[in-house]
């Protein structure tokens, strides 16, 4: 099976590669128990690009056993800290020898600019792994003082069988994200792809053989969210289950993980707020609130997808935004060096936004930008113009439901406290962007937003050593920096009697 579940491809770009096609479990491709595959298709011209093995829930059972005799093997349980760091930073290293490879398979399977995924999305596989490989021998216990009859300490343990399923928006770096801390911390895990997008996570798996970890501490089993993604949340003997995904799936996953109360972490959706006050600096604001929703085809959990503009300068930052729009979000081939939006990674995300254009008219909002297909080559690709919508109330769906696309609302607002009312008026809470001169009130109004994240003079500026995570129906628990290893240790409490008697 080793040999033929993989395939030569050249992408479109020229490069050549060998792509494999199988489930990865216990450091060997495997073929799926029922034969069940999925088509990976390219979202610019709609064609398949292969198909690759779907998990069944018994492959997940197979997932989970390896995984679960590699927590307990010496050649995992056993090794140093200090060596766990060791294989990571390898396998950061490995993703840059690889990151031409990868950032093509990226580009191809989710339709991102080839410039964003080489630049960016794999700079921040790399740099996430390093971090987390220095974290590794940092994660340890406490010596707490009592009285002198005892002795007691804490020793921070891997939480154990590790499920994690992660979205198609940013398929390396959501890998990137849980495996950091998961292995930092010295749990074994099976990680599922998003169907939709598997391919690169895939050609990944490969290096961590190479990188040289033990088999079944890391499994990837590509599958269908009901099936392989459900069998592996409802799974008995997994611990702990991480989901970046939709605030509906997440709540199925909370469901499902209570059945053996699994320790879980959710990072889900947002309608993230940006706020221009009067004194903003508005050529600063207005090329960040650009990037901020309409960069990675607006498919960001934490876009900022809601700008609030204080009444004195709304017509003007309304101007200058939609010339930024024109000027700089070009469509078309992700390939093409010069492109700065590509397709939407599927048809059902091409069709949810043109849905929501539609639905933006019947509410009574102003069509200010966009809400059509973008034009494409030979009429095929999952293409849609960057999409703005003025006079917009928070009533409105447009206003209040996620639409993960190029996709943006502006309102006006008057004071401070309408500002912060109109901010906090969502279900969720994930990000939030601020713009002022005046030092006082970004901080001021920083501490009042409820989100898990606050960018003052920036939107979407993350960073893999500072938290994230978000507040409200935007989830549970925080990715990244300190924080994160949070999710993927416990503590365990020694007590030590030191009497001679009782
Ligand atoms: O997400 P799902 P979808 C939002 C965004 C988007 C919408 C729908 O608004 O338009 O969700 O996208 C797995 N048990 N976000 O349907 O279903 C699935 O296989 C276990 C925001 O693609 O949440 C995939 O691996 N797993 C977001 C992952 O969940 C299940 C990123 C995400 O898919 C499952 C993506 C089940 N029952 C979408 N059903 C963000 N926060 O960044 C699905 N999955």
């Amino acid at each position: 099976a080793s040999t033929a579940l993989q395939s030569q491809l050249t992408a479109p770009n020229g490069h050549t590669y060998v792509q494999p096609t199988g489930l990865f479990i216990n450091n060997e491709w495997v073929p799926s128990s029922d034969g069940k595959t999925i088509a990976s298709i390219n979202p610019t011209n709609e064609s398949e690009i292969i198909s690759v093995q779907a998990a069944s829930s018994s492959d997940i059972d197979k997932a989970v056993a390896a995984a679960r005799a590699a927590l307990h093997a010496p050649s995992w349980r056993d090794l140093g800290a200090s060596e766990r760091g060791k294989l990571l930073y390898r396998l950061a290293d490995l993703v840059e020898a690889h990151r031409i490879t990868l950032a093509t398979i990226e580009t191809w399977d989710n339709g991102k600019p080839f410039t964003v995924a080489r630049d960016e999305d794999l700079v921040e596989v790399a740099e996430t792994l390093r971090y987390y490989a220095g974290w590794a021998d940092k994660v340890f216990g406490q010596v707490i003082e009592t009285t002198p009859d005892k002795f007691a300490y804490t020793i921070r343990e891997p939480v154990g069988v590790c499920g994690q399923i992660i979205p198609w928006n940013y398929p390396l770096s959501m890998a990137a994200w849980k495996l950091g801390p998961a292995l930092a911390c010295g749990n074994t895990v099976v990680l599922k792809p998003a169907e939709q997008t598997p391919l690169s996570v895939l050609y990944f798996a490969n290096l961590i053989i190479e990188a040289g970890f033990p088999a079944g501490v890391v499994n990837i089993v590509n599958g269908h969210g009901r099936i392989a993604g459900a069998a592996l949340a409802s799974h008995p003997d997994v611990d702990k289950i991480a989901f970046t995904g939709s605030t509906a799936t997440a709540r199925d996953i909370m469901k499902m993980a209570a059945s053996n109360l699994k320790n879980i972490t959710l990072e889900t959706g947002g309608k993230s707020p940006l706020i221009v006050f009067n004194d903003a600096d508005l050529e600063q604001a207005v090329e960040w609130a650009h990037i901020g929703i309409m960069s990675n085809q607006g498919q960001i959990c934490t876009a900022t997808s809601r700008i609030l503009v204080q009444d004195e300068v709304y017509d003007r930052f309304l101007a200058k935004f939609k010339e930024q729009v024109k000027q700089i979000s070009k469509v078309g081939d992700p390939f093409e060096e010069s492109t700065f939006q590509g397709p939407q990674v599927t048809k059902a995300q091409y069709d949810r936004v043109l849905s929501y254009a539609e639905i933006g008219k019947s509410e009574g909002a102003t069509l200010a930008l966009g809400g059509q297909p973008a034009s494409k080559k030979e009429g095929k690709g999952f293409f849609v113009e960057p999409t703005v919508f003025t006079d917009v109330s928070s009533q409105m769906r447009i206003y209040q439901e996620e639409v993960f696309g190029p996709f943006v609302v502006l309102a006006r607002f008057s004071t401070e406290e309408d500002a912060i009312r109109m901010a906090n008026e969502t279900t969720y809470g994930l990000g939030s962007a601020l713009f002022t001169t005046d030092l006082v009130r970004a901080h001021r109004v920083a501490r009042r937003i409820e989100a898990g994240m606050v960018w003052i003079n920036s939107s979407n500026d993350s960073d893999w050593r500072i938290p994230f995570g978000g507040v409200k129906g935007s989830g549970i628990g925080r990715e990244l920096g300190e924080e994160g290893l949070k999710a993927y240790s416990q503590v365990k409490s020694v007590h030590v009697n030191m009497k001679a008697k009782l």
